[in-house]
Formats: structure tokens, sequence, C-alpha cells
């Protein structure tokens, strides 16, 4: 499609690195980085590139991974992988150092190219911004919001979210993040618990446990103590399985709606993790390709400067939908392009599958019994609404 226009009066960049999506993290691993290929090849079809910057992230530094993570971590990340956990080490300590090499962290070849790859598309996203030759910088490679300062966690190993939104609180004074990820954005909120410069808000499946993490309650709010200035700045939206595209739509406007007016962000990080999608194979919700990218749609329309990360998505061909959507709504082009999948992508076997559904935005997926009661989701706004109170910028 030829007819893909640059957006008239702002500027979007697209942040990838082809070489972070051929590791692998095990045959029957869920997390695939090889959707990041499908996903770009599916954008690429639709010929979005020629209406964005297009750039090609290098790997960040020791130096800008260590703004967030603890030198011991790095060191281990980097200099005992890609080798194997040395024989003594693991005599030493049966435990896991730093949660890794288990089934969901496990070491593969080139894990700290992966992960510095990663983090560099974040962070030159997050330049791109600060800079202003960007209005929205795109970076679907990273995303990873599990990660701690000295831990891997849930498929996470290095924190791209955190290190790009500290580079963006070096020019903006205050950071809103938005997680719509189906898992809770902990590592996220935790690195920002004690600071009122970043408002961090999650929507997400909570069972405390049975559902990875197991964190993110509804009256987890931040520090108790109200001398704390991180106090009231963790915005915690706790679901159930099943929740539409019109319950998600209704409770992400208001909720983000009024945070935006009271916290008066100077630029928006939305973490788009697409296993909120209905048929994700780890995710429980019922949301559509539409349902997900109104998120995006209605961060778009506050015209503030907004970074989009990846995230989760374990059904390949359904993220790179989401995430082709997603994209074109950066442009300002979803109305323009065709819904049938592009013929000439050479993945579209991939999509083969879906054959009663060959379109962008008609997704495959079991429809789950919806266990969000109306009555809950107004007791969930209600309760935002009160902590915003204590809220001012
Ligand atoms: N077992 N293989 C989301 C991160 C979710 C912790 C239960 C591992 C899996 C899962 C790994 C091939 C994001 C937990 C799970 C089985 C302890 C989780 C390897 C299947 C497999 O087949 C698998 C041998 C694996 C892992 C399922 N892990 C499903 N859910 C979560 C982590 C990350 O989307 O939010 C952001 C990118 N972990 O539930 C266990 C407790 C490990
Ligand atoms: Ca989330
Ligand atoms: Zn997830």
């Amino acid at each position: 499609e030829a007819s893909i226009m640059r957006p008239k009066g702002y500027t979007v960049s697209f942040h990838c690195n082809p070489d972070m999506e051929k590791h692998h993290f095990g045959m029957t691993h869920p997390m695939k980085p090889w959707r990041l290929t499908l996903s770009k090849s599916l954008i690429y079809s639709y010929g979005m590139s020629f209406a964005m910057d297009n750039y090609v992230s290098r790997a960040a530094t020791y130096e800008e991974l260590a703004d967030f993570h603890s030198t011991d971590y790095l060191d281990f990340l980097g200099t005992v992988l890609p080798e194997p956990v040395p024989r003594d080490l693991e005599n030493q300590n049966p435990d896991l150092k730093f949660n890794l090499g288990g089934s969901d962290c496990p070491l593969f070849e080139g894990l700290y190219d992966y992960c510095s790859m990663s983090a560099g598309g974040a962070l030159d996203a997050a330049r791109k911004i600060c800079s202003k030759q960007s209005d929205i910088a795109i970076a679907w490679g990273g995303g990873l919001h599990h990660a701690k300062k000295a831990e891997a966690s849930g498929f996470c190993y290095i924190n791209d979210i955190v290190i790009a939104i500290l580079q963006l609180l070096r020019f903006h004074p205050r950071v809103l993040y938005i997680d719509i990820d189906v898992h809770h954005g902990d590592g996220v909120e935790e690195a920002f618990f004690s600071t009122d410069r970043v408002m961090t808000v999650s929507f997400h499946k909570y069972d405390p446990n049975n559902f990875f993490p197991g964190t993110g309650a509804l009256d987890d709010n931040g520090p108790k103590n109200e001398h704390n200035s991180g106090a009231h700045h963790a915005v915690n939206v706790p679901l159930q399985d099943g929740i539409t595209d019109e319950q998600y739509d209704m409770l992400y406007n208001t909720i983000i709606g009024r945070i935006v007016e009271k916290f008066r962000p100077s630029a928006i990080a939305l973490q788009c993790g697409a296993d909120s999608l209905a048929g994700d194979r780890l995710g429980r919700f019922n949301l559509q390709v539409q349902g997900h990218g109104a998120c995006v749609e209605f961060c778009k329309r506050m015209n503030l400067p907004l970074i989009l990360f990846g995230g989760g998505g374990y059904t390949p061909r359904n993220v790179a939908r989401a995430w082709t959507y997603e994209t074109s709504i950066a442009i300002g082009c979803q109305d323009k392009i065709n819904p049938i999948l592009p013929q000439h992508t050479p993945w579209r076997d991939q999509f083969r599958q879906d054959t009663l559904f060959p379109t962008l935005e008609q997704i495959l997926g079991e429809p789950r019994l919806n266990k969000n009661p109306p009555k809950r989701l107004q007791e969930i706004v209600q309760h935002v609404t009160e902590q915003l109170r204590f809220v001012q910028a």
C-alpha cells in the first residue's frame, strides 16, 4: 500500500533491532522473540515504514543498564553468561542466582546481547522523545516490566522501561506509566515506588495465588507512609478472567482521564503487552485488537510525548495484528489500511490457520466466561477516584 502518508504536524519513530529477534528462550518456551519479526513484517507490508522515521537501535551499554540494575547482577549476566552456570557456583548455592536459569528465565545463547538490544531500543525511543525529534516513539522489542534491580523475573532480565523512564525524567518533570499487559507491571511500580515524579498504572488479571506475579491489589497504592512522596502514586486495576472491550474501555478512559487531569504528566510511557488479547496462550482476557488499540488511541489524543513499548504476547499472529494496528494508530492511518491481511507478507503462512478471519482486526480466540461483575468495576473506579484526591501536580 503506497498510500500511507507521513502524519501532518508530528513525527513517529520506530526503533527495532533485527538481531534481537533471532534469540531463542527454548523450543517450547512461550516467549518467542520472532513475534517481533512477524509484527514488523506485517507493519512493513502495509507500507507504514514510509510514514515513520525508522532506526536500527543500538545495544545499550553497561553504563546505561547500570542506571537501574546493580553491577553485581549485570556482571553475572554479562560475564558468566552465555556459558552455563559453573558447577561450583551451583554447589555453593542451590538457589538460582538472581533468579536466572529456571524455566521462566532460562539461560540461552546471546542472552546479554538480547537484553541490551531490548534496552537499547527503549532508550533510543526515550532519547528521541527528549530531543523532541519524535512525538511518538515505538519500541516493540521493549516492555519487559518484571525485571528488578538485581533479579530476573517472568521472562524479563533487564527492565528497559525503567531505563527509558529514567531518561525521560532528565527532561520531563512528571511521567505517567500505563501497563495494559495482562500481568502486573511490578518491576516498574517497584522502581518508582518512592517518587511522585512517576505515576504507575497497571491493569491486570489479579489472583494472588494462581496468577503471576500475584501482586497489584486495588489498595496497593505506594508507600503507606504519607511523608514518602511516592504515596498514592501507584494505581492498580485488578481484574478477573474474560473482561471485554466495552468494560476495559470504560475503566481505562475513566481512570486514565482522571489521572491525566490530576497528575498532569508531561510524557506518557505505555506498555502494550498483547497477552491481554483474547486467545492468548497465557492470558485470560477477552480483549479484541480494537479494544487493545483503543488504549493507544486514548493516549495519543492526550497530545503528550508518547513511547509505545511491547511486552507480553504469546499467540504470535495476534501479537502481530495488535502491534500493527497500534502502529497504524500512532501514524493516524488506521482508517486507511485494508483490514484484509496483505497477500504479499512473507509471513502469510503464519496467518493461514485463521482461515475464517484473514483480517487484521479479527483474532481467533475462545471467548472466556466474563467474571467481572459491573458492580466490582464501579468499586474500582470509586477507589481510584478517592486515591486521586491525594494526588496533585
Ligand atoms: N513455571 N516452558 C509474563 C511472565 C509469566 C511461575 C509457574 C514454569 C509460564 C510458563 C517456561 C518450556 C510478561 C509463573 C510456571 C513452567 C514457576 C508463567 C518454559 C509454560 C512454559 O512450557 C514452558 C519448558 C514456561 C513458562 C508456561 N510462566 C506461564 N506463566 C509465569 C511468568 C511476562 O508477559 O508479563 C512480560 C513479558 N511464571 O507463573 C511459575 C510460578 C515456573
Ligand atoms: Ca498490566
Ligand atoms: Zn504479560
